[in-house]
């Protein structure tokens, strides 16, 4: 197997925390996506959606999308469950990751991709053209704020973002909440509970992943 990864993305860094808490290493090929790598002719047959991360097996078939690569992996390696250890845990997981992935992953890029310089015309990843517009990068960024209060108002009862069980979940919301950096929106002083998840996330030595 060969995971096609960015070191400076979020997305490929969700795969790469969900590898290190699971003890799980595969070689590794870095698309630059700041040399647009992810449009050469090579990659687009590897990934015609030019995105990364993407999982390349053994029988040459390649696996796009985080949860996708993620949820393969954990049948291969299922010590360490990070989807959740019983049907309602696993229901809680993808209930959480998805609401975060939607709201946070989503709405950050929103934010960003409407307004760099560098995303002219590529305000969507992938392979077509979109152009930015400038109420979405707005809109996004008030998205961002109210993700950061719901999730400080459900890290004020809760550990992780499932009780007590840290999850994919945790590893999407952490990525997330680092990459809001990128539309240049950090953990509000006042969001204490918050900031606390994020320590605690932090301090895992897959934080570093
Ligand atoms: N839904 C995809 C999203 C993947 C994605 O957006 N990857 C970004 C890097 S974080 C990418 O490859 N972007 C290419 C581009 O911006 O052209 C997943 O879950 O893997």
């Amino acid at each position: 197997m060969k995971l096609y990864d960015y070191k400076l993305a979020p997305n490929p860094q969700r795969v790469r925390m969900f590898m290190v808490e699971k003890g799980i290493s595969i070689e590794t090929i870095q698309v630059d996506l700041m040399k647009t790598e992810q449009f050469s002719d090579a990659f687009k047959k590897i990934n015609p959606l030019c995105e990364v991360p993407t999982l390349q097996l053994d029988s040459g078939n390649c696996i796009a999308q985080v949860n996708a690569i993620c949820r393969y992996l954990e049948e291969l390696f299922p010590e360490n469950p990070l989807y959740g250890r019983n049907p309602e845990e696993r229901a809680l997981v993808e209930s959480q990751n998805h609401w975060v992935h939607i709201n946070g992953g989503l709405a950050v890029g929103e934010a960003f991709r409407n307004s760099s310089h560098n995303f002219k015309n590529r305000a969507v990843s992938g392979p077509h053209d979109y152009a930015q517009i400038p109420e979405l990068a707005e809109r996004g960024l008030l998205r961002i704020d109210n993700l950061f209060a719901d999730l400080d108002a459900h890290f004020a009862n809760s550990q992780f973002m499932v009780g007590d069980y840290f999850s994919m979940a945790d590893i999407t919301a952490y990525t997330t909440i680092n990459f809001a950096s990128w539309a240049k929106k950090t953990v509000p002083k006042n969001h204490s509970h918050l900031q606390r998840w994020h320590d605690q996330v932090a301090s895992r030595p897959s934080s570093k992943a």
